[in-house]
């Protein structure tokens, strides 16, 4: 069977990170296309991507059909000009997090989906995808160690790009756990609050944080969240899970533990693309197997769809500091 030529559309940080890993570890997929405005960028993404082709913008891209899947990139609020389109041509896409940034343009993209007739849309929530985050799940749903009742999640961050605002906080940051944390409850949110630590004052001027996040779930447990973007010292996500039985904890560093010169320390990632690397190679893996079946194996756009409506409420609770409810719409027959 042929490879698949997947288009990456965004050449950034991420976007480069996954033309790298399709050319080096990604079996059965190849990158056709790279879309990005930025020529310095796109040369530098191109350099792993022998023989693809640079297009400044997706509709050119898509035009010229030199793709048979889509893989979004770009920074959130350029995920709707992107998807709408790719959808249009038919094309399978797995869309980098968060789908969209709000409910509204997340609900259309769920409409223009199911007015499609398949689903296309694979949303890269690659936490679902990482071993910790798997095996916790089971865990819970086991019910070895009792009944959960609660999450303890710490999200931390060395520093973040001048680009991030403080709304990111929740719709670029905390997103991960509002999907995290249904995807080990199987719980929808029903509730966002945040309280405010004392700030940092190494944190860039207009972020107000760390902050406390506390999500409620349907199934009557809460999350926390401690949602820290300038902690210097590494990236750090880990999950403490409470029990009737006992605890569970992921995400402590495996790094090396080195004794020495009266101290003992361990060394601890510095991004994301380090934590999750093992993450995004199974995630895409996985991505690239189920389009040869005409299928996806991940989050939904349905699945996008809830997060962003927990999202909605997260950033109304950010800045009016109440408890805020979730609201969803209906779930499309389609997506049972
Ligand atoms: C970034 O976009 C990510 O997705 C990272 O996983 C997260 O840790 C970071 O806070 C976000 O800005």
């Amino acid at each position: 069977m042929s490879e698949l030529r997947v288009a990456v559309i965004g050449a950034g940080l991420m976007g480069a990170d996954h033309v790298s890993r399709i050319g080096q570890r990604i079996v059965g997929a190849h990158v056709s296309v790279i879309v990005e405005p930025d020529e310095a960028r796109a040369k530098a993404a191109l350099a792993n991507a022998p023989g693809a082709a640079w297009y400044p913008n997706t509709d050119d891209a898509i035009a010229a059909k030199a793709m048979d899947a889509v893989l979004i990139a770009t920074p959130g609020q350029f995920h709707e000009p992107v998807l709408l389109p790719a959808l249009n041509a038919g094309l399978p896409i797995l869309c980098e997090k968060p789908l969209t940034t709000d409910t509204e343009s997340s609900l259309r993209i769920v409409e223009a989906e199911v007015a499609c007739g398949k689903q296309l849309i694979q949303v890269g929530f690659m936490r679902r995808f990482d071993e910790g985050y798997m095996a916790l799940r089971d865990l819970i749903a086991s019910g070895e160690s009792g009944e959960l009742l609660g999450l303890h999640c710490a999200h931390r961050n060395p520093t973040v790009p001048d680009t991030y605002h403080n709304d990111m906080l929740i719709f670029d940051s905390v997103v991960h756990e509002i999907d995290a944390v249904r995807f080990l409850t199987d719980s929808p949110i029903t509730s966002v609050e945040v309280k405010h630590m004392k700030r940092n004052t190494l944190s860039p001027e207009g972020l107000n944080e760390p902050i406390l996040v506390l999500l409620g779930t349907e199934s009557g447990l809460l999350a926390t969240v401690e949602m820290n973007v300038s902690v210097q010292f590494g990236y750090q996500v880990k999950t403490e899970a409470v029990f009737q039985k006992g605890i569970a904890e992921i995400g402590r560093t495996s790094g090396m533990t080195r004794f020495f010169d009266g101290s003992i320390s361990t060394s601890e990632h510095m991004s994301f693309k380090t934590r999750f690397a093992a993450a995004y190679d199974n995630q895409i893996q996985r991505w690239v197997n189920a389009v040869a079946i005409g299928t996806i194996d991940g989050p939904s756009a349905w699945d996008g769809y809830l997060a962003a409506a927990a999202v909605d409420a997260g950033v109304k609770a950010l800045n009016s500091g109440a408890n805020e409810t979730v609201t969803y719409a209906a779930k499309p027959k389609f997506y049972n």
